[in-house]
C-alpha cells in the first residue's frame, strides 16, 4: 500500500505539472471574416463610343498654288458627238450654207463613253492673271515670243477681204501675243495667242511645282464636262438663241466689227463684244463656266475625222497619232453653229490665235479620294 501512494501521488504531480505547462488557454481568435468573394477585375470603363462620322464629302471646288479654282468632275456615261443631219440643222440654221452644214461628219457616230475616273477641271478657262503668274514663277517663254513671229490680234483697221483666205484677224505679228491681242483685257479675261505646247508647259510646271498631275482633258473628258448631263447641242438647250444666257459668242455687239459676218450672229446682245471676264455667264450643271464660248480650250488629243467609228467606249485618249490637235467649245468670236457642244475643230501645236486659250485639268491624288 505504501509504495502505491506514492506512485499515485508522482501521477497526480505529473498531470498537474502537464496541465500548468500549457498555460492558460489561448483565446480564441476571431474567425476571419469570411473573404468576399474575389470579385473580377473590374473591366476598364467603357469608352463612350464614338459616334460613327459619315466620310466627309470628297471636295467639290480646289483651288490651286496660282489661285486657279478647279471642280469635281464625276465619272460617267455619256453619249458623245451628234449625227444631226444637214437637213436637221438647216433648220435651226437657216443662214448656213449647206457646205457648212455637211461639213461636220467628222461628229458622228454618236457613240457611248465612259468616264472611269473623276477628275478635277479648271472652273474657268485660265486666266490672263493666272498665265501671268506662271510665266513669272516658272520663266517659262510662250511660243509666240520664243520664236520671234507673236500672235493674232485685232486691229480695227485691218480688212479681212485683203488676204486670200479671208483671215478674220491680222496675223502673225510680234507686237501680238499673251500679253496683246489687239484688244483690251484685264487679269479675270482668258488669255489668248497661247499655243498647245505652251498649255502643255504650264501643266507639266504646275505638276512638278505641287506635286499633283495636270494636263489638258482628252476630247471625251471635255465634251462629257461639257455636256454635265445634257444631250442637246447646249448645255442650255437646243435653241442657238439660249446661248446668250450662258456664253459669250458671236453676238451682235461683235459683229459690228465684222459686218460681213452680220447674218451668222446671234440675234440679241450677250454684253461682250471681245472676250468677257471669265464667269459672267451661268455655269453648267457640274458648275463650269463658258465651256461654251469666250476661248476655244485646247484638248489633248489628236485629230482624227474618222476616230468616233473606231474610238474606243472606255476612257479614249484619242488617235495615237496625228498632226494636228483637236480644240472644243468655241469662243467670243465663233458661230453659233460652232458653239455646240459636240463642235469638234483643230490646229497644229504651234497655233497661237486670237480666240484659243484653254482650260487645264488636274487628276485626283490620294488625298482627293
Ligand atoms: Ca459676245
Ligand atoms: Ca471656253
Amino acid at each position: 500500500m505504501t509504495r502505491q501512494r506514492p506512485l499515485a501521488l508522482l501521477l497526480a504531480s505529473l498531470l498537474f505539472l502537464a496541465a500548468c505547462s500549457s498555460g492558460p488557454p489561448q483565446p480564441k481568435l476571431p474567425k476571419a471574416p469570411p473573404q468576399p468573394e474575389q470579385a473580377e477585375q473590374p473591366a476598364a470603363p467603357e469608352r463612350p463610343k464614338q459616334p460613327k462620322l459619315p466620310k466627309p464629302p470628297p471636295r467639290r471646288i480646289v483651288e490651286n498654288s496660282l489661285g486657279m479654282k478647279f471642280v469635281r468632275v464625276p465619272a460617267g456615261e455619256f453619249m458623245m458627238g451628234s449625227d444631226e443631219t444637214p437637213d436637221v440643222l438647216a433648220r435651226s440654221y437657216p443662214q448656213y450654207e449647206s457646205k457648212r452644214l455637211a461639213d461636220l461628219a467628222d461628229e458622228a457616230p454618236v457613240h457611248p463613253v465612259r468616264i472611269t475616273q473623276s477628275f478635277f477641271l479648271g472652273q474657268h478657262e485660265v486666266t490672263l492673271g493666272q498665265f501671268r503668274k506662271f510665266i513669272a514663277a516658272s520663266g517659262y517663254t510662250p511660243e509666240s515670243i520664243a520664236d520671234g513671229t507673236g500672235g493674232y490680234g485685232y486691229n480695227a483697221a485691218y480688212d479681212p477681204s485683203t488676204t486670200a483666205r479671208g483671215d478674220a484677224f491680222e496675223g502673225r505679228d510680234p507686237k501680238y501675243s499673251w500679253r496683246n491681242p489687239g484688244f483690251a483685257q484685264d487679269d479675270s479675261h482668258p488669255v489668248l495667242n497661247v499655243t498647245w505646247n505652251d498649255a502643255v508647259a504650264m501643266s507639266q510646271w504646275l505638276s512638278q511645282h505641287e506635286g499633283k498631275t495636270y494636263r489638258l482633258p482628252t476630247e471625251a473628258e471635255w465634251e462629257y464636262a461639257c455636256r454635265a448631263g445634257t444631250s442637246t447641242r447646249y448645255y442650255s438647250g437646243n435653241d442657238p438663241r439660249s446661248l446668250l444666257q450662258i456664253a459669250n459668242t458671236f453676238d451682235g455687239d461683235a459683229a459690228k466689227n465684222w459686218p460681213a459676218w452680220q447674218p451668222y450672229a446671234l440675234e440679241g446682245h450677250d454684253g461682250y463684244a471681245f472676250t468677257a471676264p471669265v464667269g459672267s455667264f451661268r455655269p453648267n450643271s457640274f458648275g463650269l463656266y463658258d465651256m461654251l464660248g469666250n476661248a476655244w480650250e485646247w484638248t489633248a488629243d489628236w485629230h482624227d475625222e474618222n476616230y468616233y467609228a473606231k474610238s474606243p467606249l472606255v476612257d479614249p485618249q484619242g488617235p495615237a497619232d496625228g498632226s494636228v490637235r483637236v480644240r472644243r467649245g468655241g469662243s467670243w468670236h465663233t458661230w453659233s453653229l460652232y458653239a455646240r457642244c459636240s463642235y469638234r475643230n483643230w490646229n497644229s501645236a504651234q497655233t497661237r490665235y486670237t480666240l484659243v486659250g484653254m482650260r487645264l485639268l488636274r487628276e485626283l491624288s490620294d488625298t482627293d479620294l
